[in-house]
């Protein structure tokens, strides 16, 4: 039976940020506080009674407790299918992939990606749209809006149901389908990308290593890369998913994934490897001795389209996210296709992606993804890079320098300043916004600047603006400094530093990335007064 809930003291008002709801874990664990936001969904999507729901999220602390809460409202709200993964697992882009195979109205995912979780960690929901992507702002805005009328909701009071069986059961009313998790996701992997050379590489020998850090993307690795490619068992490290990610924080960059770099080194180490985040979105690519940045990735990709089959003869745009670097422009440029500069926010490729203007799309917070489904994708990245490798016969490392010595290299890497108060957060993008009139053909730190704005973007596809997307500098001879708030922290401020440096001459590839960008690191520090601003001589994570 059905009943409504009135909340004696609702809480209400809670604004979706870059990704959806991301709070702590105790915030959640309000009364009314997840139920007011899964509300707002139903009140501000109401094509969900009588449609499709998909539902599940990635074994963080508080997705059982919170799965079940969902399926009684969504139950009592008159949602008519449900698909959830078994045990409650979807990782982010196979949630996407369901939403679209099964034309559902949208799906609604539980994570705070690549944040820690546990009991003192993270927590996060969000709501994917028809398409499978994001909601675009205007959603976000109107489930924001409906937080704020909140006042009542609707629950089923039957029984939890049980997650482990994978089958079809009638659940107050609804049809709900616990499915595994992989199945659909594999068969979609298989007919994209070249798993017979990926096969015959793997069978030659070769090796690999993939970290799941304890998140969703284990039990997807351990079906593609050994069950189905043939890489020896072990070859995926830290599978099986855990509520607190075994204490680690499941962010696959270099910091926070040490041990795999330290693993990839030296002779005997495996030829090729990969890290996924909390929901399996994110990646990090690396060789023997090699560790690839994102926006690396995304140009050597987008230079080799023609050797994966997914985009073999139809790749006519990519797009990158604002801060990323410049090195998929030099690509697009040599292929004659079309280059767009997006916002942060994997939501603002969505409508590129639909209308068919891009194919491929990365952002640098190791994000990389395309149009089969409307999420970046970590596990397809690192197939569509074994692909790549299996298919050239060549390293990580070979391909591309080979890329560099054909494009020139952009050498690039964020510094993040985490914890800062709000205040002085505000303050370091304040200084900048004041000294933005009249920077350009100025000096700073010997740099001379040749553009200087507050990135504000208007979508091709629908004509919405965007504004105030970060701080961008750009300085003659090809390098450039991005200054942006993060959208996802739950605590504090953290300020993004985006610094890149491009050189075309071969002989200055191989220096190191931060004593290549000492001139642009300096030109950051004059120009936001961090130190000044919020008393900070270094960063916390420097990727
Ligand atoms: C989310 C978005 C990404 C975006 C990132 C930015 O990532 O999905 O498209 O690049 O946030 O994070 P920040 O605002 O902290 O720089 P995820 O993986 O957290 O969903």
């Amino acid at each position: 039976m059905p009943h409504t809930i009135h909340a004696t003291q609702p809480i209400q008002g809670q604004k979706p940020g870059t990704s959806g709801l991301r709070k702590k874990v105790a915030v959640f664990q309000q009364p009314h506080f997840l139920e007011n936001f899964v509300q707002a969904i139903f009140l501000a999507v109401p094509e969900l009674k009588g449609g499709t729901l998909i539902l599940g999220g990635d074994g963080r602390y508080l997705n059982e407790i919170a799965l079940q809460t969902i399926l009684k409202m969504a139950a009592a709200n008159g949602v008519a299918r449900l698909l959830v993964g078994q045990h409650g697992l979807l990782s982010t882009p196979a949630a996407s992939h369901l939403i679209r195979l099964h034309q559902a109205v949208g799906g609604i995912i539980l994570s705070a990606s690549h944040n820690p979780g546990g009991p003192q960690g993270d927590f996060g929901i969000k709501f994917n749209a028809g398409n499978g992507g994001p909601a675009p702002e205007k959603l976000t805005d109107a489930i924001y809006a409906a937080t704020l009328q909140v006042h009542e909701y609707h629950l089923s009071n039957a029984p939890d149901i049980d997650l482990a069986v994978v089958g079809e059961v009638e659940f107050a009313g609804m049809r709900v389908s616990v499915v595994d998790p992989v199945a659909d996701y594999a068969v979609l992997m298989q007919q994209l990308l070249d798993f017979d050379a990926i096969r015959a590489w793997i069978a030659a020998g070769h090796t690999l290593r993939l970290d799941a850090l304890h998140a969703v993307g284990g039990p997807y690795a351990i079906r593609l890369f050994e069950d189905m490619l043939g890489a020896p068992m072990n070859s995926v490290r830290n599978a099986a998913p855990q509520p607190d990610f075994a204490g680690g924080h499941p962010d696959p960059n270099p910091v926070y994934c040490a041990d795999l770099v330290d693993t990839m080194q030296g002779r005997g180490a495996p030829d090729f490897g990969a890290a996924f985040d909390g929901d399996a979105d994110r990646n990090m690519i690396l060789g023997r001795d090699f560790v690839l940045t994102p926006s690396d990735s995304l140009a050597v990709l987008a230079a080799n389209a023609a050797l994966i089959p997914q985009f073999k003869g139809r790749l006519t745009g990519v797009a990158r996210s604002m801060p990323t670097s410049r090195a998929v422009d030099s690509v697009a440029k040599a292929l004659g296709i079309d280059c767009y500069e997006t916002p942060t926010g994997w939501k603002f490729f969505g409508n590129l992606l639909d209308a068919g203007r891009i194919q491929l799309c990365g952002e640098e917070s190791y994000g990389t993804g395309a149009d089969h489904v409307r999420e970046k994708d970590g596990i397809w990245a690192a197939l569509a890079w074994l692909n790549l490798v299996a298919v050239r016969k060549q390293s990580v490392a070979q391909i591309v320098q080979a890329h560099w010595a054909q494009f020139g290299r952009h050498f690039y890497s964020r510094h993040d300043y985490e914890g800062l108060s709000v205040a002085a957060g505000d303050v370091v993008l304040a200084t900048l916004r004041s000294k933005l009139p009249g920077l350009v053909n100025t000096l700073v730190a010997g740099l001379c600047v040749t553009l200087a704005d507050d990135f504000a973007y208007t979508d091709s596809v629908d004509g919405s603006l965007s504004q105030q997307q970060g701080i961008r500098i750009e300085f003659a001879g090809g390098s450039r400094v991005v200054f942006r708030l993060s959208g996802t922290g739950t605590e504090g401020a953290t300020l993004r530093v985006y610094l890149e440096h491009y050189t075309a001459e071969v002989s200055e590839q191989a220096q190191e990335t931060q004593s290549a960008l000492k001139a642009v690191i300096a030109a950051a520090e004059e120009l936001a007064g961090i130190y000044a601003n919020t008393g900070r001589t270094v960063a916390d994570v420097v990727t």
